[in-house]
């Protein structure tokens, strides 16, 4: 099939999940084209099967914002017609199942249907859709959308209750390419992060509001009192200046690393013992879900999905959001022992594993099959 995805370029876990599933669905003999304004950061080598198609989107001194959505609606036109493009995927409801839409109306008025999937990842819904001056818009295009999938049961419910939905969501859960991983490391070399009798936490996300930034630092603050430890901070965001001073205030700047964005996640994983993921809101926590199959523990808030990648227990710990004392008492109740953190590490990756991208990846391509057929049948 020829199919064309929209996603964001960027690091976020929805632009993650969308060129991971590109990739793999080119490996499987689709014809992918990856549509969007800046060439996706886990995009390996372009081939035959794989194709990007920028978006530009031209200056002009009248417009205070420049028309994203036209531009994209325009190049989706115009690369569909060109590839002969059977469906269109769609990640991230904001902006791009609206621009999406529109896409589809004028194809239609040339006699060309394209089937469109909408795929929410969590934040298009539960912070930036549900604002009043986007939900509108947000509502019209879900209802648009050809199928509709949520990354979680959470995510699908919350967009039930938050929106005016008469549509079914299919949950299709985010998926990880275990056999990458695989290999036995030997040597991860932990020794540049940590000395031999330190543990290693690390939490990896973009840095806004909604991570929760500050509790990951009093969490390690509390547990560095404990357990000679290092913890590594990985991404960029507006939290990352203020978690950079608390490590300051607090006497800890000497055991906190912070790196950046990075394309290493699975390295810096590796010598990783354990994740935090203490977010307000998460409807996945794909972050989560990599370190585990890098055999990384999670302790993590209770938040959205996240019960459904986190087990309680098993892979890690999950408490109330904010609960900074508990989660640094479960962080230290499975750093202290090292055959209780090797138990956990095994754990997280045997539950990490049933995310497989062999799983998963065929419910993608039933949904696709089933627009496909139904694509004459829609009204648009
Ligand atoms: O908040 C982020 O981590 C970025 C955001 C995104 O849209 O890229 O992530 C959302 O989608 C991910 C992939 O489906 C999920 O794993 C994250 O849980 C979700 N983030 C939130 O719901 C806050």
């Amino acid at each position: 099939m020829k199919i064309a995805i929209v996603c964001y370029p960027t690091f976020g876990g929805s632009g993650v999940v969308a060129t991971e599933l590109g990739t793999a669905l080119a490996t499987r003999g689709h014809e992918v084209h990856f549509i969007t304004y800046k060439q996706p950061v886990r995009l390996g080598l372009l081939n035959n099967n794989v194709h990007f198609h920028e978006v530009h989107v031209p200056e002009y001194p009248l417009f205070r914002y420049q028309p994203y959505e036209l531009a994209l609606s325009s190049k989706l036109v115009d690369t569909i017609k060109l590839y002969g493009i059977e469906l269109l995927h769609v990640h991230y409801a904001i902006p791009h199942a609206y621009a999406g839409y529109m896409a589809k109306k004028m194809l239609l008025e040339e006699g060309i249907y394209i089937p469109m999937i909408t795929t929410l990842h969590g934040t298009d819904i539960t912070l930036v859709g549900k604002h009043p001056y986007y939900k509108p818009a947000v509502t019209f295009s879900i209802n648009k959308s050809d199928v509709v999938t949520s990354v979680s049961e959470d995510l699908k419910q919350s967009t039930m209750n938050i929106f005016d939905i008469h549509k079914d969501i299919e949950v299709i859960p985010n998926f990880i390419d275990s056999s990458k991983y695989k290999l036995d490391y030997t040597d991860c070399q932990r020794s540049l992060m940590a000395n031999e009798d330190e543990k290693i936490l690390t939490h990896i996300s973009n840095f806004r509001k909604v991570k929760r930034i500050p509790d990951v630092v009093q969490v390690f603050y509390k547990v560095q009192q404990t357990i000679p430890s290092k913890l590594v901070m990985v991404g960029e965001g507006p939290e990352k200046v203020q978690a950079e001073v608390l490590c300051e205030k607090l006497g800890i700047a000497d055991k906190v690393m912070f790196l950046g964005n990075s394309t290493e996640i699975d390295r810096i994983l590796c010598f990783s013992d354990l994740f935090l993921l203490p977010s307000e809101s998460e409807s996945f926590g794909l972050a989560a879900l990599e370190a585990m199959i890098n055999r990384t523990a999670v302790v993590s808030s209770n938040a959205g999905g996240v019960p459904e990648v986190n087990k309680q227990g098993v892979s890690g710990f999950l408490t109330d959001i904010g609960d900074v004392e508990a989660m640094a008492e479960k962080a230290i109740y499975i750093l202290e022992d090292q055959d209780r953190l090797d138990k956990f590490k095994n754990q997280a990756f045997e539950v990490a594993s049933k995310f497989d991208i062999s799983n998963v990846l065929p419910l993608y391509e039933e949904v696709y099959e089933k627009a496909y057929k139904a694509r004459f049948k829609n009204t648009y």
